[in-house]
């Protein structure tokens, strides 16, 4: 007995003293003032290759759970945007390396993300998270510390406001959502009653509803049905559609994500509502057709983002995604993509950042970022002094399915 329990302790003492010697003192303080990335070698694929210690750009999305739909589409924009920056120039000859860290599909998910890029990878800027009432939760850990945040899909009212720290390259609701509707009503001038239906336990929903209730009743003084709710979470749908098919709308519009918003089409369908249907920023992804299968068909959704869009970084990152995934991009890559874009073009302003403390980085970094102008694949994007975007062009795209109901594509129609 006695012997095991010295024994015990001379173990724990061992681990200790282990833990100390690796671990213990090599952390934050004493990385390199402006980088804190690992200690990686360059890649050296190509050329004219940069060189140096790659920067650390932070991107937390959600690359697990039902939030993962959007998440995967903007990892791939953001490793796009890594490849395409660094092929070019890097920053001032220094590469970037972007930092994933997966937030999944809620506030603790993110606010972990957040905390794990400020303080351990020593990120200069964050590109996150996905979902708008994540935000609400993480920026305001960036912001604290000092750390540019930019929103890469973030779209509810009151994200720039939330702190000087945060800009955002995703078009709020208030300028997206209403173009959907105008373009329903070009298409049906005989609408008159309209359903409306959100997920009340999501910002972005809850904000994108109040958009489209406000044009309904103030725009177009059209009469609203009594409006229903559901949760991101709910699979069944029946209460809500039963109720809407009882008022006979002639027009459904639906903010919610794109399980959820997939199911819910997909359950009024079967039910057999015939009308059309409006889909929120939520439905903008391809990772929506085989929740909805044939029953996506017709859904009329307003996007920020045309893969038809013609400048020549535009051109550049449809060729780079549609080499990779054989399909065009969709809006949330693009966003990505343009998020990244923002952070490397106000960084080359900085000239070199090897004389800097990453506090001083960080904080002339979001300066830069918000002062510039930036060609990216969404267009001519700058920003408002609070951190909004200024973006002029957003289209119109109806959901075409395959008659097997296994496919589709989002057709540009404005
Ligand atoms: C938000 C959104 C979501 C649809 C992004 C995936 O717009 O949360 O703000």
């Amino acid at each position: 007995m006695k012997i095991r329990q010295i024994q015990q302790v001379l173990i724990a003492l061992l681990v200790v003293s282990l833990l100390a010697a690796c671990g213990g003192d090599a952390t934050p303080t004493s990385a390199p003032a402006d980088s804190g990335g690992s200690a990686e070698p360059t890649s050296s694929s190509g050329q004219a290759a940069p060189s140096g210690e790659p920067i650390p750009i932070g991107v937390a999305v959600a690359q697990t759970s039902n939030v993962s739909l959007f998440g995967q589409e903007q990892v791939t924009g953001a490793k796009i945007a890594e490849q395409y920056f660094n092929d070019n120039g890097g920053v001032n000859g220094r590469p970037i390396k972007l930092i994933f860290q997966d937030t999944a599909g809620d506030e603790a998910g993110a606010i972990n993300a957040f905390q794990t890029l400020i303080n351990q990878d020593k990120v200069v800027a964050i590109v996150g998270p996905t979902l708008s009432q994540q935000a609400f939760s993480a920026d305001p850990i960036a912001v604290q510390n000092k750390v540019p945040v930019v929103g890469p899909s973030n779209t509810a009212g009151g994200i720039p406001q939330i702190g000087e720290y945060v800009s955002r390259v995703s078009a709020p609701v208030s300028a997206v959502a209403p173009n959907a509707i105008r373009y329903a009503l070009d298409q049906n001038p005989d609408i008159k009653k309209v359903a409306v239906l959100y997920a009340q336990n999501d910002a972005f929903s809850k904000s994108e509803t109040v958009v489209f209730q406000r044009a309904v009743t103030d725009t177009y003084k059209l009469e609203l049905a009594p409006v229903q709710t559901f949760q991101t979470t709910d699979t069944d749908f029946t209460t809500q559609a039963t109720a809407v098919l009882n008022e006979k709308p002639d027009l459904v519009i639906i903010s919610g994500l794109a399980t959820d918003g997939g199911n819910l089409v997909k359950q009024l369908r079967e039910l057999g509502y015939t009308g059309p249907i409006i889909g929120g920023n939520g439905f903008n992804t391809t990772n929506i057709f085989p929740v909805c299968q044939r029953f996506c068909d017709g859904i009329i959704l307003a996007q920020a983002y045309s893969y038809q869009q013609e400048s020549e970084i535009n051109q550049a990152f449809r060729k780079a995604y549609k080499d990779a995934q054989g399909k065009e991009p969709p809006q949330f890559s693009a966003q990505a993509f343009a998020g990244v874009q923002v952070i490397v073009e106000a960084l080359r302003k900085l000239g070199d950042l090897s004389s800097m403390a990453l506090e001083q980085t960080r904080e002339q970094l979001n300066q830069q970022i918000l002062a510039g102008t930036y060609e990216t694949p969404l267009g001519q994007l700058s920003f408002t002094p609070e951190g909004d975007i200024n973006q002029s062009t957003f289209y119109v795209a109806v959901i075409k399915m395959n008659d097997s109901g296994t496919d589709g594509t989002f057709e540009f129609v404005k």
